[in-house]
């Protein structure tokens, strides 16, 4: 059975980018392939945070990622630094990616840009996840679009290693992207991805309310400015792609027809989002709220991921420290 390997930052809420760039995915390829799940923690503190916020936080990754349907029995979930493999490996790894690829990623210029102080880690970001997926030798990792150039440098550095260390019969396999058909899911303020740190999301274990409070203003086809006037879906960056992840076909074509049409306002389309939406979140808000009054199911799920991750992990560092020529512990 190919593996895979995908993973999440605990820096804010799940969010509906996530589920439906991500998590979904994570869902549905569970049963197909021999699957690891990482709240990658290690990545989340290369932004200021408090410590209590990101204990919390990577619980609540976790129950959100159970309730969206990760079930524990068949993938293995845990916590990336319960993992110690995962950062003595991207050391490793970082002796052999050469640094104008890493100062060339499009996510590193664009955060660094927005820093007075730029550090280390968040140049070193991809090859901490080259690392994560490396660990378990993953085929295919199943992400957003914003990870493609991550996971091109991750073919780049299994490349470097093999080529140096492994050069007759490959020992990373290099790792292929498994989008959805919903790959950048843009943020509430038309702009920028739905992104955690951005504030612009709507989360996936919101209630109905404060979904509708943020639908209700989102921005719609700039140009139509009353309802008499025809609409664009495809100018309507947030709940046109929302209606496609989440509508029926049926009521996909209907949007399209009456916004064209100019028979529906942008309140209408919106509602009928919001009904769609509601129906298939409700379930895993309400798994959610189950977990969280047993925070002893989750912490055990983790322990056993762990576990379960920590055998594949060690299988591999002792193979690739033997081939560097690295005494073992
Ligand atoms: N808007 C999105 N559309 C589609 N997929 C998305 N992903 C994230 N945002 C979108 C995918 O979700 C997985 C987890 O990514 P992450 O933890 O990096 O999520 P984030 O919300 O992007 O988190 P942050 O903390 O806000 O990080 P930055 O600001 O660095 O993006 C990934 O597979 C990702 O592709």
């Amino acid at each position: 059975m190919s593996r895979i390997f995908s993973g999440i930052q605990p820096s804010g809420d799940l969010h509906v980018g996530n589920y439906l760039g991500a998590v979904k995915n994570w869902v549905a390829l569970q049963h197909q392939f021999e699957s690891f799940f990482c709240i990658v923690n290690y990545h989340a503190i290369i932004a200021p945070y408090e410590p209590a916020d990101l204990r919390r936080r990577t619980h609540d990754m976790a129950v959100g990622l159970l309730a969206a349907g990760i079930d524990p029995t068949v993938a293995t979930l845990y916590v990336q630094s319960q993992v110690p493999e995962h950062t003595e490996l991207a050391w490793i790894l970082n002796t052999i990616t050469p640094l104008g690829e890493l100062e060339r990623q499009t996510q590193f210029k664009d955060k660094a840009s927005r820093q007075e102080q730029v550090m280390a880690g968040l140049l070193n970001y991809p090859v901490l996840q080259a690392a994560d997926i490396l660990l378990y030798r993953a085929d295919v990792v199943p992400v957003g679009e914003d990870q493609v150039q991550h996971l091109e440098l991750s073919r780049v550095v299994a490349r470097n290693w093999n080529a140096r260390f492994s050069p007759d019969t490959p020992f990373f396999p290099e790792p292929q992207p498994k989008l959805t058909p919903t790959r950048r899911l843009v943020g509430l303020d038309g702009q920028a991805k739905m992104s955690k740190s951005l504030g612009n999301t709507i989360g996936l274990l919101e209630t109905p309310d404060a979904i509708w409070d943020k639908l209700r203003p989102a921005v719609t086809d700039p140009a139509r400015q009353r309802k008499t006037d025809p609409g664009n879906p495809d100018l309507c960056p947030i709940i046109y792609q929302l209606h496609r992840a989440f509508s029926p076909e049926g009521t996909v074509r209907e949007v399209e027809e009456n916004c064209r049409g100019a028979k529906w306002g942008c309140i209408d389309c919106k509602k009928s989002l919001l009904t769609n939406l509601v129906a298939e979140l409700t379930p895993i808000r309400e798994r959610a709220t189950e977990l969280q009054s047993h925070p002893e199911r989750v912490t055990e799920a983790l322990d056993i991921g762990a576990a379960k991750a920590r055998v594949i992990a060690h299988q591999t560092l002792t193979e690739v420290k033997n081939k560097m020529g690295l005494p073992l512990a």
